[in-house]
């Protein structure tokens, strides 16, 4: 097969790039490893950005988003019982809209036939070759055939755990955290204990209250990395998330079997550079954040806007220097974000190794949030996406 992209993955940022290269007749082909309902059955992201409403937007796939997504005008910080609202609204005149990753996924999954977007699933083994040419290629099995696309640029879509990184690891940088605990997720088909999300800093530990709907729940609370979900009761999650929040969203929690729980490792990591000659890095494949700041799918996001717009002045304009700038340009607004990621957990999460003196600074953080309009502005600016 020969095409001008191919794109390896076909979570939401392989999906979203290659929607936005067909709609302005770059010819692309997406590789995605899974089966389609493999990808639609991980439960992620739930918050979304500005400029990933805005892409849906552009590509006139916002529909659903519209009709079911719930806008946002606000979210809290909780300290035991002190509960800090951060009025994004106001504050930034923006909001955000939570609206699952699943969802996105699914209406980007359902337009391919009627765009012409062709995402070729169950496509194992992706390899790349010749990357630094102009005509590099993917190989890969299906069927127990081996197939090839020839293409003048790949992008690697293909998450944290994929092979367009690995490809380059040992010509780029690494910069990395790992935290000493992670996130227990539980979705429930049960109405949200708060109308807005609530960040919880407990003596017992992190909780946050999110949700999918109006009568659809996500719950997370942080978890030592030795902990196994199978010890992790619905009873014994509920039970732990009354004690972390605040008495009032305690009070309405209302209880429900798991429709999804599990636990999420967090990390902080960036790969730099993002380009290397024809290939170039999107999403997760280039870089991951602690969920606390609610960015990993807005970055992907973030990454794709930048692909795509160097990509098609390359392809429509003939603009030689449009992919040269990318990486730079995916990397200004990654880092930002990662920093306000991790400053976020370090401000929301008790550390083992934290004393006294770190307690107390976590205290007084709160404090001048809860006291400061420019600190809750710094927090809302960042919480509805710095601009693009
Ligand atoms: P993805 O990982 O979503 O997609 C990569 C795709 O590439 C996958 O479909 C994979 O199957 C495919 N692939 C991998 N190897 C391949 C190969 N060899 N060949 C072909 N295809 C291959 N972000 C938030 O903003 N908020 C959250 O609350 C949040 N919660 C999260 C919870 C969990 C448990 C996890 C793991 C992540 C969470 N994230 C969250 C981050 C998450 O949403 C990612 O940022 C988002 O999925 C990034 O999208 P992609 O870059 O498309 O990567
Ligand atoms: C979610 O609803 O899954 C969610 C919301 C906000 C976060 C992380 C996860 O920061």
């Amino acid at each position: 097969m020969r095409t001008q992209v191919c794109i390896i993955g076909a979570g939401p940022a392989g999906l979203l790039l290659g929607h936005l290269l067909r709609a302005e007749g770059v010819e692309c082909v997406v590789l995605e490893r899974r089966a389609a309902d493999y990808v639609l059955s991980r439960i992620r992201a739930g918050v979304l950005e500005r400029i990933t409403v805005s892409l849906m937007e552009r590509l006139g796939l916002d529909g659903r988003l519209k009709a079911e997504g719930l806008v946002e005008e606000g979210f809290n910080l909780a300290d035991g019982e002190r509960l800090i609202r951060i009025d994004i609204a106001k504050l930034t005149g923006q909001h955000v809209v939570v609206y699952g990753q699943t969802e996105l996924t699914r209406d980007l999954m359902d337009a391919r036939e009627d765009r012409g977007l062709e995402v070729i699933y169950e496509a194992e083994d992706a390899t790349l070759h010749d990357i630094d040419g102009n005509a590099p290629f993917v190989t890969y099995r299906k069927d127990g055939a081996e197939h090839r696309v020839a293409a003048r640029i790949v992008v690697g879509c293909d998450g944290f755990h994929g092979p367009s990184r690995q490809a380059v690891l040992s010509r780029g940088t690494e910069y990395q955290r790992e935290y000493p605990f992670g996130w227990l997720g539980l979705l429930a088909d049960v109405p949200p204990c708060h109308h807005e999300l609530i960040y919880s800093h407990h003596d017992r530990g992190f909780a946050l209250a999110s949700m999918r709907s109006k009568t659809r729940s996500r719950y997370y609370i942080d978890v030592p990395l030795t902990e196994k979900v199978e010890d992790w009761s619905d009873d014994r999650v509920w039970d732990e998330l009354a004690r972390r929040l605040p008495d009032e969203a305690a009070g309405r929690i209302v209880r429900g079997p798991s429709l999804e729980k599990s636990i999420a490792p967090l990390r902080s990591y960036v790969f730099a550079p993002m380009r290397f000659g024809s290939l170039l890095l999107c999403g997760d494949a280039a870089h991951i954040v602690p969920p606390t700041g609610a960015k990993g799918l807005n970055l992907a996001a973030s990454d794709v806007h930048y692909a795509a717009e160097a990509l098609i002045g390359f392809f429509k304009r003939s603009d030689a220097d449009a992919i040269a700038g990318y990486s730079d340009k995916a990397l200004a607004r990654v880092w930002k974000s990662e920093r306000f990621s991790w400053s976020l957990t370090r401000l929301m999460h008790r550390f083992p190794e934290d004393g006294p003196f770190e307690r107390a600074m976590q205290v007084a953080e709160l404090d001048y949030i809860g006291s400061s309009r420019a600190a809750q502005t710094s927090i809302a600016e960042n919480y509805v996406g710095l601009p693009v």
